[in-house]
């Protein structure tokens, strides 16, 4: 692909905001989850936190977002605060469903997100609809929807997938190909590459650690998307550094593997990146949100359980 380095300071300074508070929260929720506060468990992007931010660093404010468990990054670009996530992990009152759900599964229409489900591949076609909506309406917006490699082995991707390229929706598709798919490898459940699986929707293939080569892939997609010419397939080659979540110790995993990636991890690449162009970021920036998030977790830990009674309104009719 062109890489162009389209990025300027300013975007360049608030991904990297954008991963380094991702890694931070999930860390902070990690010892959360250690002290048994959180009510489900963490499933980590450690490692993947380029994939979801930088994607969604390229999209517009209008376009909608659907995003999977390890997509966290994404949504606080999009604005969800680590308050808001440390309230729902813990169940409590102000989080985003109120302390229905545990996990990261709510959406914020007014953040243009549509809320994770759990089957996966579901999202595709739902965010095909989205997008065909766009068009319908003759709005200039794009949707986009993240899936692993053991996402992308399910029929609802390909009959999501299938329906946006025939229809040319403006729909980006970005596939996590991380390595694993709980602790099965991909040349134990999909034959050849991921990038194969694109039924003709425009592909391409990124270093996903490469923070500025996705946000430049993610930003080439939203062109296309807006010019008409139908979905784009955009797969990232990634590592998952931790389990499938903090309850898997990923024995399965090879350590020497762990350890190659481990020289790829797209934050310190990022910073040096960022370094050559004379674009440091505030060193102090680490122990700053580190603090800031800190406080957010404590405010969560101090905030009230929910009433029984408000937990059904919204889930069942009456
Ligand atoms: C349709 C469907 N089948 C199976 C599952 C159970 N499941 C949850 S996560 C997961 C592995 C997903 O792997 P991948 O898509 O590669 O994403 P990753 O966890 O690597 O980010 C599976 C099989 C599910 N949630 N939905
Ligand atoms: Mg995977």
């Amino acid at each position: 692909m062109v890489y162009a380095n389209a990025m300027d300071r300013e975007t360049a300074l608030g991904l990297h905001e954008a991963m380094l508070i991702t890694r931070l929260t999930e860390e902070r929720l990690v010892k959360l989850f250690r002290q048994g506060k959180t009510l489900g468990s963490v499933y980590r992007s450690l490692g993947q936190e380029a994939t979801s931010c930088a994607t969604a660093m390229a999209l517009g404010p209008d376009d909608m977002i659907a995003p999977l468990i390890r997509n966290l990054g994404s949504t606080l670009v999009r604005g969800v605060t680590p308050l808001e996530v440390f309230l729902q992990y813990l169940g409590r009152v102000g989080g985003p469903t109120g302390g229905r759900e545990h996990n990261n599964h709510f959406g914020s229409v007014a953040r243009g997100i549509i809320a994770p489900t759990s089957m996966l591949g579901a999202l595709i076609p739902v965010m095909a609809g989205v997008a065909l909506s766009f068009r319908q309406k003759g709005e200039r917006r794009v949707a986009m929807t993240w899936i692993g490699d053991g996402g992308s082995s399910t029929g609802a991707f390909y009959e999501g997938l299938n329906f946006a390229v025939v229809q040319k929706l403006p729909l980006i598709v970005v596939g996590e190909s991380n390595g694993y798919a709980f602790s099965t490898p991909p040349e134990r459940q999909m034959a050849g590459r991921m990038s194969l699986r694109s039924q003709g929707a425009f592909t391409l293939t990124v270093d996903g650690n490469d923070a500025p080569a996705v946000y430049e892939a993610a930003a080439q997609a939203r062109q296309r998307c807006l010019e008409g010419k139908g979905p784009v397939f955009l797969v990232c080659e990634t590592f998952r550094m931790k389990g499938h979540a903090e309850h898997d110790d990923q024995r399965y995993v090879d350590p020497e593997l762990l350890a190659q990636w481990a020289t790829k991890d797209p934050l310190p690449r990022f910073e040096a990146w960022m370094t050559q162009r004379g674009w440091q970021p505030d060193p102090g920036l680490s122990a700053r949100l580190e603090r800031e998030l800190l406080t957010a977790a404590d405010a969560a830990l101090e905030a009230p359980w929910p009433e029984p009674a408000s937990l059904t309104p919204g889930v069942f009719s009456s």
